[in-house]
């Protein structure tokens, strides 16, 4: 069965990756006034960074075009025998509920089977990897991979940790009143997600503090000394020093765990804020077939 994986831009894969692995990708955009562009196509990553602190607007961000979303799918459909869409989590974007709609709009077209993430960014693209991996080998099901990957996503973490609270308030992304404490008592929550939401998990004074912290969860959770057969990711809002100087010190600590840097493009950067740090791990990909 040849089947086609689509993501979504804010998996932030690489060119390399997407051609490698037949990845396709519906592109969202950041807003800055008047102007839009598709990240990653019409704005750089170091150019919206570099943008956003000269710019006297703050951006803002919107999902894939429809027209856009339906004409890759039409065009997939002469190829591929089923499509599979992992998109970012439902509850911080319409995307997924959109895709969803096209999907059955064109269900006498071709089978597309859409998958909330639940998460963005570097986890949501190990989620889309897994399922490259499986589509490459032509032996699974559509059904077979969605499921598979359904388990990784169900179980997959990540924390975060911002500089400022109020790009994620004014996104209208984190509740009002834990934006308010947060940013009134100058302290660094640590965010994740539950039940698709951003939430704060717990309040910590500084960035460090929630850093260890984070570590902490991280043994907490995979009862690791070593780091055998786990990954983790380091991501980093332009602030690639920090991000790796964190990678190195965990990988050191942990001298048998895979470790990677990646980062927040436009989009997630419009909510988040220059400086964000985010750390999210899993059993390494292999054992998931
Ligand atoms: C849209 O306009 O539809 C996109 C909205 C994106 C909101 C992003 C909120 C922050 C997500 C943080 C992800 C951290 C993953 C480790």
């Amino acid at each position: 069965m040849k089947i086609a994986i689509v993501t979504d831009s804010t998996a932030y894969l690489t060119p390399e990756e997407r051609r490698e692995w037949d990845i396709y990708v519906l592109p969202l955009s950041v807003i800055f006034g008047q102007e839009s562009y598709r990240e990653e196509q019409d704005l750089t990553t170091a150019d919206f960074y570099e943008k956003v602190k000269n710019s006297e607007v703050f951006p803002t961000s919107s999902q894939p075009a429809v027209g856009e979303t339906i004409e890759l799918f039409r065009e997939l459909s002469h190829h591929y025998d089923a499509i599979i869409p992992i998109l970012l989590s439902s509850g911080i974007s319409g995307t997924y509920q959109t895709v969803v709609t096209v999907a059955e709009e064109l269900q006498d077209e071709v089978l597309i089977y859409p998958i909330d993430s639940g998460i963005s960014c570097a986890p949501q693209a190990r989620a889309v990897r897994l399922a490259a991996m499986m589509a490459k080998d032509e032996q699974y099901t559509a059904k077979e991979i969605v499921a598979c990957v359904q388990q990784l996503v169900d179980r997959t973490t990540a924390y975060f940790i911002v500089d400022d609270l109020n790009n994620l308030q004014r996104g209208g992304r984190l509740s009002a009143g834990a934006a308010l404490v947060g940013s009134m008592l100058k302290i660094k929550p640590i965010l994740t997600f539950e039940e698709k939401k951003i939430v704060a998990l717990e309040k910590i004074r500084t960035q460090q503090k929630a850093m260890k912290r984070i570590e902490q969860l991280f043994e907490e959770d995979t009862q690791t000394t070593d780091g055998d057969g786990y990954e983790l990711v380091i991501i980093h809002a332009n602030a690639p020093e920090a991000g790796e100087a964190w990678r190195a010190q965990i990988q050191e600590k942990y001298p048998k765990l895979r470790t990677s840097l990646a980062y927040f493009g436009p989009v997630i950067g419009t909510h988040l804020g220059q400086g964000a740090l985010g750390c999210s791990w899993d059993i390494v990909i292999e054992k998931n077939l």
